[in-house]
């Protein structure tokens, strides 16, 4: 499953909880994007979950399910990705919840297709940062610390470093940037125009667009593009 994600530039995150018209949802499947990525922090059901995948599945793009919630783990997707949350004290979102998830679904979790996400959680004013109570005073070696821990100590696939809702740090992505040898570098949040999205794809290995497809679709599209068109900085060029 690594080297399912490895080409992913850029990727579309749909919430099943917010409404997406069939027009619109034609427009973002066939826009270039790499892959869709099922998520959100409140309101994912079996239901809604299940009624997008199906509709997504009419394009011929991977799907994956970031998953959050047990009740919600809908089987049908390519891939399913499950977030650890690394900087909350609380471990039921590092640890907790999992346990739980293998003790109910036991032998019907199919591993080969889970892939897990070291999250860490910066934009305090977002949901995910409110339910996981994640510490987002981080200093960027903060981060860059914990996503030595996803890298290289857990050997986690996937380091996301989570601004849901507002754009990031720069200085904190380049910082971790730095810091990542072998998990695959997602950002997420506030990417809303060509702008951010070039910024982000500079440093990272995979940049996600969520919350402007459902404000400004235009713009949403135009992230596609521009991510695809920026080169990844060489090492030297990152500091
Ligand atoms: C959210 O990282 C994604 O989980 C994308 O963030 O919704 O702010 O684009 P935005």
């Amino acid at each position: 499953m690594r080297q399912f994600i490895k080409p992913w530039r850029h990727v579309f995150k749909l919430d099943p909880d917010r409404e997406l018209g069939d027009r619109e949802l034609e427009a973002v499947c066939q826009s270039g994007t790499d892959a869709i990525l099922v998520g959100g922090s409140t309101g994912v059901t079996y239901s809604n979950t299940v009624s997008l995948l199906a509709r997504i599945r009419k394009y011929n793009l991977p799907c994956a399910l970031e998953v959050s919630d047990l009740e919600a783990a809908v089987p049908g997707f390519d891939l399913y990705m499950i977030p650890m949350v690394l900087n909350t004290p609380d471990t039921s979102w590092i640890l907790g919840q999992h346990r739980r998830a293998i003790e109910r679904f036991g032998s019907l979790i199919p591993w080969d297709l889970l892939l897990a996400e070291g999250y860490i959680v910066l934009n305090e004013d977002s949901s995910v940062a409110r339910l996981t109570g994640a510490d987002c005073s981080l200093s960027a070696e903060g981060a860059a610390a914990y996503a030595q821990i996803a890298d290289k100590l857990m050997n986690l696939p996937v380091v996301y470093l989570e601004y849901s809702g507002s754009f990031g740090d720069m200085e904190t992505v380049r910082e971790v940037r730095e810091m990542v040898g072998h998990s695959q570098l997602f950002y997420g949040g506030g990417v809303t125009g060509a702008s951010e999205a070039v910024q982000a794809a500079a440093l990272c290995d995979t940049v996600v667009v969520g919350n402007i497809i459902y404000r400004d679709l235009e713009q949403a599209l135009l992230t596609v593009q521009a991510v695809k068109s920026t080169p990844q900085l060489e090492r030297e060029q990152w500091l």
